[in-house]
């Protein structure tokens, strides 16, 4: 076994295993080593029949840099197995300590197979969706590195997807409000992210083209948070709004159930 294949195998069996892991010595792989064990950790998933639906991008706001003392965009790989329903119930027995972050969702149009331009990348984009991403952090005390974040696919976990619109207009400064049982926990702007959402289409692409790597037609990509994360308790109904009025994207909500093992 290799340095790669080892941590890949260790984060993946902390995740499914449900139990935190210490963090990697300092130095102990490169940033794009880093990037290797995501990968090799996330075919752990695909082995077991779970489906590439798209990435995510992570710290493109200063409220999640601040959070986490990170000042980098970094991104991960999101599957099938991540994505929770809309409306429904949140399983927190399924995370080891799992935190909620109001985000913006696209899905693509057309296949994103090299950079684009800011100009371009409206063509590329089917519609928008409030979301919501579950970041869980593999290591104990959600406490890591730059390169041990993105070896553990940067935290993502699970992503709750909210109704597809067109409501671009909506996207440059819409009000973000994360609520915890109709009570505002965390507000914010979708100015937040990159300055305007749309930016993590061209960031996407540029860091897909820097990895050799290219999006499907009909892939998420998950822009990032618009405000710091919340720790998620059981029996909680938790919502994201985006926008008001005609300037809106909506709403996507769940209720977390069952402890965090
Ligand atoms: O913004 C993000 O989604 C970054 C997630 C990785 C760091 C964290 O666990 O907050
Ligand atoms: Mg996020």
């Amino acid at each position: 076994m290799s340095l790669i294949d080892d941590a890949a195998a260790l984060l993946d069996s902390a995740a499914f295993g449900r139990e935190a892991i210490e963090q990697f010595p300092a130095e102990h792989f490169t940033l794009a080593q880093a990037y290797d064990i995501q990968r090799a950790s996330i075919a752990h998933r695909i082995s077991r029949g779970e489906v590439l639906k798209g990435i995510k991008l992570g710290f493109t706001s200063r409220a999640k840099m601040v959070q986490m003392g990170i000042d980098s965009l970094i991104w991960g790989l999101l599957t099938d197995g991540m994505i929770e329903e809309d409306g429904g119930v949140v399983d927190l027995g399924r995370y080891i300590h799992p935190r909620v972050e109001p985000e913006v969702c696209f899905l693509t149009r057309r296949a994103i197979d090299g950079p684009l331009t800011s100009l371009e990348a409206a063509d590329f984009i089917e519609a928008v969706a409030p979301a919501m991403e579950i970041i869980d952090s593999r290591y104990r005390n959600f406490r890591f590195s730059l390169e041990d974040v993105v070896a553990d696919n940067c935290s993502s976990a699970g992503l709750v997807v909210g109704s597809w619109s067109r409501s671009f207009e909506a996207l440059g400064n819409a009000g973000v409000r994360l609520q915890f049982d109709g009570r505002d926990v965390q507000v914010g702007s979708t100015r937040a992210i990159l300055g305007q959402p749309m930016r993590s289409i061209v960031q996407a692409s540029r860091l897909l083209h820097g990895a050799g790597m290219s999006l499907p037609a009909g892939s998420l990509i998950m822009a990032g948070a618009a405000t710091a994360a919340e720790a998620l308790q059981s029996g909680v109904h938790v919502e994201c709004r985006i926008g008001t009025g005609s300037a809106s994207l909506g709403s996507v909500a769940f209720v977390a159930s069952g402890g965090a093992a």
